[in-house]
């Protein structure tokens, strides 16, 4: 008796309590559903098509959900024990099914089943490839004639590379960039994906839908951007210890923009000042401390989130301005010790030093709105930070540990590797460095480094 008693009264509280909070759902999903990487906020044919699917899927196994709960509740609330009599009672017999119950089920399911079957399959088939674009011909075609683009974008521990096949650049090759995928808003892209090294997975969350970076094998995927903007990209598979921030950005531009930011890009380095020639002495200083225990484990994000603010922020920084001339003594300073201290090992930048391939391009590195793959913002106070220690940003980064094949370093980073590949520790408990910078160093190469627009 007691026991029923208090149902009730749970009963009386709950319905008030579930209706408040059905009503508040859908007002408060505004504010769960958004967000800088969001899939509920698509931005492109792909991202729609597979929220589509999402959508059939979520209201079909609703409609089975509150159908069978109802049928239990139902049956629970209806045949329940109301006397003791009936507690102790014998089971009534047991009965073999009703045979139009059963075929109705099974027939019931196979329909639910193909309502969510058909979307599906449908949406598969149009994100796998380029409308119009699915034998290497076609794809080829259509390229040519400018009505879908492509890129491929190479997984690299923790950083992605873009590189241009169609892009003729000056000297023979064709454009490579990092970090920032700039493509024509408004236009299919087909994206090849490969890796360097491990498993990553290429994803643009307001784009498209996740495909894996995986080594030897030829995957692709497509997406489009129907306006232009800015569009938060993230590794999706993991990939070692700095999976978390081994980020991206995809930015979309108009035809006349896309034109200009690629015959940008297809430039040399500028060069704002001469390099420096060696000093006779050199220089002292005292260098930073390595901290490799110290992480920030909560990394600022780069700028606030806000894609529309960023998308500002990146166009502006497009606009080549004329160097400061009290840099420009800085700037010689920093390209002569970009080769001094060995950066040109792994970093490219065109028509200057370096011809590295296992880091990120920095010909234009001045032009990009994030550093260390979408990490950090791009700005004087955090390049000083990335360039001091790097580690402490991106823990295992290769530019600080060196880059490494399968069985040795390949390309000394900014420490030294003992037989295991485990840091070299110094008789303090600090690693023994490889390369050396000062803050003078690191201020100089800041400024050359800003330079490269
Ligand atoms: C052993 C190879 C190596 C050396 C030497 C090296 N780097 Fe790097 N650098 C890398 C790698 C790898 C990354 C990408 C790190 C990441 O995001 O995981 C990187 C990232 C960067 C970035 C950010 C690029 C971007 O697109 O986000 C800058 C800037 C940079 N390095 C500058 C330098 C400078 C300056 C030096 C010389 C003092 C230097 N690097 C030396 C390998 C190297
Ligand atoms: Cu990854």
């Amino acid at each position: 008796m007691r026991f029923s008693a208090s149902l009730r009264s749970l009963a009386r509280h709950a319905l008030p309590a579930l209706t408040l909070l059905a009503l508040a759902l859908p007002a408060s999903g505004a504010l769960w559903l958004e967000g800088p990487q969001s899939t509920f906020e698509t931005a492109g044919p792909v991202a729609k098509g597979q929220l589509q699917i999402f959508y059939v899927t979520l209201w079909v196994t609703t409609f089975l959900f509150v159908g069978t709960g109802a049928a239990l509740a139902i049956a629970t609330w209806k045949f329940r024990a109301k006397r003791d009599a009936t507690t102790n009672a014998e089971p009534p017999p047991q009965g073999h099914g009703n045979p139009f119950v059963e075929l109705g089920l099974t027939v019931g399911s196979i329909i639910c089943l193909v309502f969510i079957a058909v979307p599906t399959l449908k949406g598969i088939k149009f994100g796998y490839d380029v409308p119009n674009g699915d034998t290497p011909g076609k794809l080829a075609a259509l390229v040519e004639k400018g009505d879908a683009y492509r890129v491929t974008a190479t997984g690299y521990q923790w950083w992605f590379q873009f590189d241009y096949p169609t892009e003729k650049i000056q000297g023979g090759g064709t454009l490579v960039t990092a970090n920032e995928l700039v493509i024509p808003a408004g236009k299919p892209v087909h994206v090849d994906i490969r890796t360097r090294d491990v498993i990553h997975s290429f994803w643009v969350p307001k784009l498209a839908g996740k495909v894996d970076m995986i080594p030897n094998r030829a995957n692709h995927l497509w997406l489009q951007a129907d306006e232009p903007g800015y569009y938060f990209g993230q590794c999706a598979e993991y990939c070692g210890d700095s999976h978390s921030v081994m980020k991206f950005r995809v930015i979309a531009l108009a035809p006349a923009e896309f034109a200009k930011w690629l015959a940008d890009q297809k430039k040399p380095a500028r060069a704002a000042a001469p390099m420096a020639p060696a000093p006779a002495t050199p220089a002292v200083g005292t260098m930073a401390i390595l901290d490799m225990m110290g992480r920030d484990a909560m990394a600022p994000l780069s700028g606030t989130g806000d894609a529309r603010e960023a998308f500002k922020a990146w166009q502006t920084r497009q606009q080549a301005v004329p160097e400061d001339n009290a840099k420009l003594a800085l700037i010689s300073d920093g390209r002569r010790l970009f080769k001094e201290k060995t950066c040109v090992n792994c970093h490219t930048v065109r028509g200057h030093e370096g011809a590295g391939v296992n880091a990120p391009d920095l010909t234009h590195i001045g032009s990009r709105s994030t550093i260390a793959a979408g990490l950090l913002e791009n700005t004087e106070a955090r390049l000083k930070d990335w360039l001091i220690n790097p580690d402490h940003w991106k823990p295992s980064n290769k530019m600080f540990h060196g880059v490494g094949g399968s069985g040795e370093i390949v390309m000394a980073g900014y420490i030294k590797a003992d037989d295991n590949k485990h840091p070299m520790m110094d008789a303090s408990g600090q690693p023994v460095r490889n390369i050396a910078l000062t803050s003078a160093d690191v201020t100089a190469l800041t400024a050359y480094l800003q330079s490269l627009k």
